[in-house]
């Protein structure tokens, strides 16, 4: 049976995905193909979500959030990262270079100048001003599928069948100094297990990590439930914690081993992108509100 390798990422992230795309299309691994995918949107500094150009938090410092995981359930992570251009790179790292998984703040900075990456500023001056904007109000809200949605989750399979996701984001605009949210934290922002495949999620990530949505819809795979299924199932136990409340959005996305994908939200917006040998395309997704 041939095996063919597929990318797909959270959002209409065309570069990032076709990224990844390019590394399993001349053979590489899936690995590869989600760390430089994710490191071409953190280096897109129209992205206020993900990596230089993001959007700071209250006291306007620009902390990122990023993991990695590979197909034998290695993983790293860095929570709380600043001054650095590509967490997903260093979360590598970490995976590889050290005994640990996640490192924060100030150490994640201090090993990835060990680890040869410069010091960059990441905070735009269109991003500054924003934030001063923002400041006038200081009014602490999220806007459906614009704002505080954009963060890059990424699922590849490679040419062997291997599985890996990555998941890289500044978080939630304006959040409070020291938050960290799901995108890092594995089995919530991200998981996979190359016996059944990955999952991936963006959107308020507070929802996200009381269920541990990634590692639920992983483990929804294995019982048997198609990436479709296993995706609304997550969205619906998050909105049973949620009765009526109509004010976040939550997109997850999952591959299996079969490359069958799926993708289920809470509200109408959130869209993926996926390609194959047969093409790219951008998957709208159907959503808990209609
Ligand atoms: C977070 N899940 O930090 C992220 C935000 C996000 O698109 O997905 N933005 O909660």
């Amino acid at each position: 049976k041939t095996i063919k390798p597929i990318s797909v990422c959270t959002w209409n992230f065309e570069n990032a995905n076709s990224k990844a795309w390019e590394v399993l299309a001349n053979g590489g691994n899936a690995l590869d193909a989600v760390e430089k995918g994710a490191m071409a949107e953190e280096a897109d500094i129209k992205n206020t979500t993900v990596g230089i150009g993001a959007t700071p938090d209250r006291d306007g410092n620009v902390t990122l959030d990023a993991c990695i995981m590979d197909k034998d359930g290695n993983c790293g992570a860095v929570v709380y990262l600043q001054n650095i251009a590509h967490p997903v790179a260093v979360a590598r790292k970490v995976m590889e270079e050290t005994p640990h998984i996640i490192l924060a703040g100030k150490g994640a900075e201090q090993f990835a100048y060990e680890q040869g990456f410069k010091k960059t500023n990441l905070l735009t001056e269109e991003a500054k001003n924003r934030w001063l904007e923002w400041k006038k109000t200081s009014k602490y809200e999220t806007i459906i599928n614009i704002e505080n949605h954009d963060t890059i989750g990424m699922l590849t399979m490679d040419k062997k069948g291997d599985i890996a996701g990555a998941c890289t984001t500044s978080g939630m605009a304006y959040k409070v100094g020291g938050r960290v949210g799901d995108s890092p934290i594995i089995g919530a922002g991200l998981y996979v297990d190359n016996e059944v495949g990955g999952a991936t999620a963006t959107g308020v990530g507070e929802e996200v990590i009381r269920t541990v949505g990634s590692f639920l819809i992983v483990e929804l795979m294995r019982q048997g439930k198609s990436p479709q299924e296993a995706c609304e199932e997550g969205v619906k136990r998050i909105m049973a914690k949620n009765k009526g409340r109509e004010d976040f959005q939550i997109g997850f996305l999952a591959l299996n081993k079969k490359g069958e994908t799926g993708g289920y939200c809470v509200h109408p917006g959130f869209t993926y992108r996926k390609a194959t040998s047969a093409g790219h395309t951008n998957e709208q997704v159907d959503s808990f509100y209609k």
